[in-house]
């Protein structure tokens, strides 16, 4: 770990002590320190205010039991989590992870990571995070709902829509956030938008559910446009097949482009024709099957076992979309040697930092996670915006504003790496401008 700057070396080396054994936080406060170093010379102020000290501490973490019953009537236990990591510029604001690997150090370099994106997408939103080492996978309606309602049994005293607004993340969609809606009104007799990525009924957003993939596709679109190309007959990756992966589908299909590829944790499918929207959409958000049936539906596509297997893939753009580390530096140099043109990332820090070393220093166009998704949770907010004002939207409205946030983003993380000296540098340019805002805003509320 190397750094130029004293103060940032300082803080970093303090953490790393600290926080030994987390290390998907250390490796995102590693990534915004490192790009965060050219804003910092000449600015004395951020040593003086303690700024990074400060931000890398959670505000408050939260741990607590979730007790549930099975439907063989067996007690369960599961350990959960709030991390409400930053509240300078709103609320603490993002999602909640349900996935048997969860736990703190992933739940912390979520959250970290959510206040420098949130504070990208211009709305007021300051950063959280939360979730559980529960696993939805097997597991009936009924045990999610009494999973969902125990953990909002406890979660409920922490949040409030003018405090923290939870939402989905991985294995936490439209039902979850249903249940846990459910539970929070029962126990508070307050109808609010304390959730976001509700049932279109009940205060949730037109375009929600789409904007993360949207978003990532209306950003790299930016990038592509950048070098005078489009989506038009580039071939696609895709990895996952979850809510990000299926959007970003549907949106690169609509913009010209064939997806070649896509992936659950098992494997993954390849069907150099173009893999089928509508097939895959149905196979994995309707009937929450594993991704190897639709080569059952779909006879063209293969099925090939191990999800990393994916990056080895020839294609013209990658969009990973799974989960944290899911392409390291062999993966990086295989995509890069094939002649993948650009990586867009979907899922939050699916390179590793060395993968990411490797993207910059080959000079294709690569953006990191929180510039590419910021699409979700700038969504969020509009349902927030919506639920304030109790009027909704019209989904040609929000998906309009969803487009205009994220080439502001593009915008915002491109000027940033100019002005700093590293012209086209999207790591750079978009940590240091998600960090300047937040920074300023630190210092102005004096030091709480
Ligand atoms: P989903 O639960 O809908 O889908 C997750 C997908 O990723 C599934 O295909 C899943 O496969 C795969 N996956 C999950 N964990 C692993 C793993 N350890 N190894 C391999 N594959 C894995 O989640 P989302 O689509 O909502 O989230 C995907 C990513 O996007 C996450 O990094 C999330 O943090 C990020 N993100 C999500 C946003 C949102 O609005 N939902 C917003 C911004 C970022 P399987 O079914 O086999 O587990
Ligand atoms: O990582 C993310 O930005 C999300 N999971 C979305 C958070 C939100 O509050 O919509």
């Amino acid at each position: 770990m190397s750094f130029t700057n004293k103060y940032v070396e300082r803080v970093y080396n303090e953490l790393a002590v600290k926080s030994a054994d987390e290390k998907e936080f250390l490796q995102a406060v590693y990534e915004v320190f490192k790009a965060i170093e050219p804003a910092l010379e000449g600015h004395p102020e951020y040593e003086k205010n303690g700024i990074l000290e400060r931000m890398v501490e959670p505000e408050r973490f939260i741990l607590f039991k979730v007790s549930w019953v099975d439907d063989q009537g067996k007690v369960r236990v599961n350990r959960a989590y709030r991390c409400q990591f930053n509240s300078a510029i709103g609320p603490y604001k993002g999602g909640l992870r349900l996935h048997p690997s969860v736990n703190a150090s992933i739940i912390k370099f979520l959250g970290f990571e959510q206040t420098f994106k949130n504070s990208l997408t211009s709305l007021p939103m300051g950063g959280g995070k939360g979730g559980s080492d529960f696993d939805p996978k097997g597991k009936s309606d009924l045990e999610i709902m009494r999973f969902c309602q125990a953990f909002m049994t406890e979660l409920y005293r922490h949040i409030g829509p003018d405090t923290d607004v939870p939402a989905g993340d991985i294995g936490v969609g439209a039902r979850e956030v249903g249940y846990l809606f459910g539970q929070y009104k029962r126990i508070k007799n307050d109808f609010t938008g304390v959730l976001t990525g509700k049932g279109l009924t009940f205060g949730g957003s037109l375009a929600r559910k789409e904007a993360t993939g949207y978003g990532l596709c209306y950003f790299t679109r930016e990038m592509l446009a950048s070098k005078n190309t489009d989506f038009n007959g580039k071939k696609v990756v895709i990895s996952g097949s979850g809510n990000v992966a299926l959007y970003a589908m549907q949106k690169a299909q609509s913009l010209g482009a064939r997806i070649i590829a896509m992936s659950d944790s098992s494997g993954y499918v390849v069907d150099e024709n173009g893999l089928d929207f509508e097939v895959m959409r149905k196979l994995k958000e309707v009937d929450r099957k594993r991704i190897h049936e639709y080569c059952d539906l779909v006879k063209t596509a293969t099925f090939h076992e191990g999800c990393r297997g994916i990056w080895t893939v020839p294609c013209d753009i990658a969009l990973p979309c799974a989960t944290q580390n899911e392409i390291d530096l062999e993966s990086a140099k295989t995509l890069v040697a094939n002649g993948c043109m650009c990586v867009s990332e979907g899922a939050n820090m699916p390179s590793t930092a060395e993968a990411m070393d490797h993207f910059v220093s080959s000079g294709i166009l690569y953006s990191p996670s929180k510039a590419s998704n910021a699409g979700g949770v700038a969504t969020s907010g509009l349902e927030m915006s919506q639920n304030s004002e109790r009027l909704s939207w019209s989904f040609e409205e929000v998906d309009a504003k969803l487009e205009g946030i994220m080439k502001n983003i593009y915008k915002a993380a491109y000027d940033a790496s100019c002005k700093y000296g590293y012209p086209g540098n999207l790591v750079v340019g978009a940590n240091i401008a998600g960090f300047v805002k937040v920074a300023e805003a630190m210092i102005a509320q004096g030091v709480v």
